[in-house]
């Protein structure tokens, strides 16, 4: 199977071959066949008299020694998984609040309220009053308010029921799917799931649908407290893929997913170009980023992405990069035996994540600056070492236009009519210019020849007028491959969307149209998309469950992308997930899954591993609610 359709990628891949490296791609090998029994979701190790494994073809076991059938198997481990996934997230939002505190407290000097504008917008749809209160007091009762969502309370978790539309509020009532605490909803489901408890698999399915709205509640606080701590962004000019490495600067990339990290070291960089250029750099220091923090300073301060997900390996293999910065999440061991054959340091900076071969430099909010300088000065070092002939730097970049939050886009739609700024976007789809959004999210996978699925299923929607929204590796493929562009616009637009992305475009002073893909942030922010479909739904005065909105996540990876993935499905979105989750061997759950959400929800899962065809049913998806609204 082709491995990726990246040039830049293909490039490193054939410098790996020559000189004996392994990547994901040749572990991955190594490992097929992989397990049937995993690949069903069949296998259960909850207990230790297991594991247990049921016979997908009716001749061996048909339930585990405990007498759990295939379903509730397949059903526990699905919520262990949406479990995981959101206590990901959310984690990464207790964090910001954390600092969030401590600066209100004055005790993080680095870390002053950026965006006072969002926080007051925050507190209001909160119901904090900001009468009279300074910032710091405001700020002090947003973090406040933040922390008290992750306890067990009497009342719903405060930032999955402020962010949606009353309607789905009420549905999400009905179906007894609130969740009055985000670390609780990630206990109950553990609780409901351990040994001898919940055994119907629509129940644990719905146990598990409650968790996933906690982690949209996780991934919301997430984007609102960073745009608080580190503002909201706009629109930025960048560049994408490993030709942003330069040959002759110290490259130092940042990887993970919490701005509270990479934020810092992108402000302070630039301070040490003069010790970079003493150690024989003349370019300075040139800071990228991979994966999901990537995206965070690329939205807020234009730093070129250097790759991500599957391909981070490929970084260090140009023999350019002296120092890879990471946080937590998507952070692949493998990049420390890639560090290993190279001068690069691999340097982690969380309590929750050591690496063996890797540097462990301890981040503190208290010591933000301080640390960030001596993780700099890591990469200072490194370049000393750097072998000029290992140097192979792909000359592949493309240019990408990012930074289109919500406030962002109703900012570009309030050039076209500034007293009802989504009238514009409304209009067009009810006139069909637009037939419809699909926002893409979720990971690049080795299973899938990398950026492949996202690119196909662009171009087809495209030039069906579908509006493309994307976040997190999915952006980061789009970026690549050269679809965050007015160019990728003309070139793959159907003429209704190209006519709306142009005029949009002009009046928000941009010379030419929107790219043909938004870029609205990491994964967490894909909470940004659910606003501005919220937006739209609450103007028009129906549900989001109506509306020819759509979501796909082509090459997903990770548990997060599970939970994700659980509550657009919740919130009434058709879902399309490309690459075939561990649920077949459930015929239960995998048709609560595609098909009885449908009627609780609005939204259900579509598995279909061929981008074109997938393509084809979220066409159909948006066509059957475009009938439905009449239009
Ligand atoms: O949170 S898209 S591989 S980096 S999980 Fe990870 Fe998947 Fe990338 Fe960001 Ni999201
Ligand atoms: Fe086997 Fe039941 Fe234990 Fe799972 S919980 S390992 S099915 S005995």
């Amino acid at each position: 199977m082709e491995r990726t359709i990246d040039l830049a990628s293909k490039a490193v891949l054939q410098i790996a071959e020559r000189e004996g490296y392994s990547t994901i791609w040749d572990r991955f090998a190594a490992q097929v066949p992989q397990c049937g029994f995993g690949e069903l979701g069949t296998c259960c190790r909850i207990c230790l008299q297991g594991p247990c494994r049921i016979d997908p073809f009716g001749e061996g076991a048909q339930l585990g020694a405990c007498g759990a059938t295939a379903d509730t198997i397949v059903a526990r481990n699905l919520g262990r998984a949406i479990a995981a996934g959101t206590a990901a997230h959310s984690g990464h939002a207790k964090h910001l609040a954390h600092t969030l505190l401590r600066s209100a407290q004055g005790q993080a000097a680095d870390y002053p309220i950026k965006d006072e504008a969002k926080l007051k917008a925050v507190a209001a749809r909160l119901g904090i009053l900001a009468d009279g209160k300074a910032i710091d007091e405001l700020a002090k009762e947003v973090a406040q308010a933040a922390l008290a969502d992750f306890s067990e309370k009497q009342t719903p978790v405060a930032w999955a029921v402020t962010n949606v539309t009353q309607g789905r509020v009420e549905t999400f009532l009905k179906h007894g799917v609130v969740p009055t605490g985000i670390d609780s909803a990630i206990s109950e489901v553990m609780h409901r799931t351990s040994y001898g408890c919940d055994a119907d698999p629509v129940n644990l399915l719905l146990g598990g649908v409650k968790c996933a709205l906690a982690d949209f509640a996780g991934m919301h606080m997430a984007t609102d407290l960073a745009d608080i701590l580190f503002g909201t962004p706009k629109p930025v000019v960048t560049q994408a893929n490993l030709g942003v490495l330069k040959p002759d600067a110290v490259n130092i990339a940042v990887h993970g997913h919490n701005p509270v990290l990479s934020d810092i070291i992108a402000q302070v960089a630039h301070e040490l170009d003069q010790e970079a250029r003493a150690a024989g750099a003349p370019a300075g220091v040139n800071l990228v980023g991979i994966c999901c923090t990537g995206n965070e300073v690329l939205m807020r301060h234009g730093i070129p992405s250097a790759t991500h997900s599957v391909s981070q390996e490929l970084a260090v293999l140009t023999g350019a990069l002296e120092a890879i910065v990471v946080d937590y999440q998507c952070i692949m061991p493998g990049l420390a035996t890639a560090a290993e054959c190279y001068h690069t340091r691999l340097i982690t900076t969380m309590p929750i994540v050591k690496i063996s071969g890797a540097t462990h430099i301890e981040f503190s909010e208290e010591k933000a600056r301080e640390t960030a300088l001596k993780i700099i000065r890591q990469g200072i070092e490194a370049f000393k070492q750097r072998d000029p002939k290992k140097v192979n730097i792909p000359p592949h970049q493309s240019t990408a236009v990012a930074g289109f939050s919500t406030e962002a886009i109703v900012g570009a739609l309030s050039q076209v009519n500034a007293e009802d700024p989504l009238k514009p976007l409304i209009d067009n789809i009810v006139n069909g210019n637009v037939l419809g959004v699909c926002l893409f999210a979720g990971c690049n996978n080795v299973r899938v020849p990398q950026d492949s699925g996202y690119i196909a299923m662009a171009k087809e929607l495209a030039s069906k007028n579908v509006l493309l929204l994307a976040t997190g590796c999915g952006a980061g493929a789009f970026a690549r491959q050269g679809l965050l562009t007015g160019d990728a616009t003309s070139e793959y637009a159907g003429d209704g969307l190209k006519a709306v992305l142009t005029a949009v475009g002009q009046a928000a002073g941009l010379g030419g149209p929107l790219p043909l893909v938004l870029h609205m942030g990491s994964c967490v922010d894909n909470t940004r998309a659910a606003d501005v479909a919220v937006a739209v739904a609450n103007k028009l005065g129906v549900d989001l469950d109506r509306l020819p909105v759509v979501a796909s996540a082509p090459e997903a990876t990770t548990e997060k992308a599970i939970a994700i993935g659980t509550w657009a499905v919740a919130a009434g979105l058709p879902t399309h997930v490309g690459v075939v989750p561990p649920v077949l061997g459930g015929p239960t759950v995998a048709k609560v899954l595609t098909e009885d959400l449908k009627s609780l929800f609005g939204g259900y899962f579509i598995v279909e591993t061929d981008p074109v065809t997938a393509a084809e049913k979220l066409l159909g998806a948006i066509e059957e609610r475009r009938r439905g609204l009449a239009i």
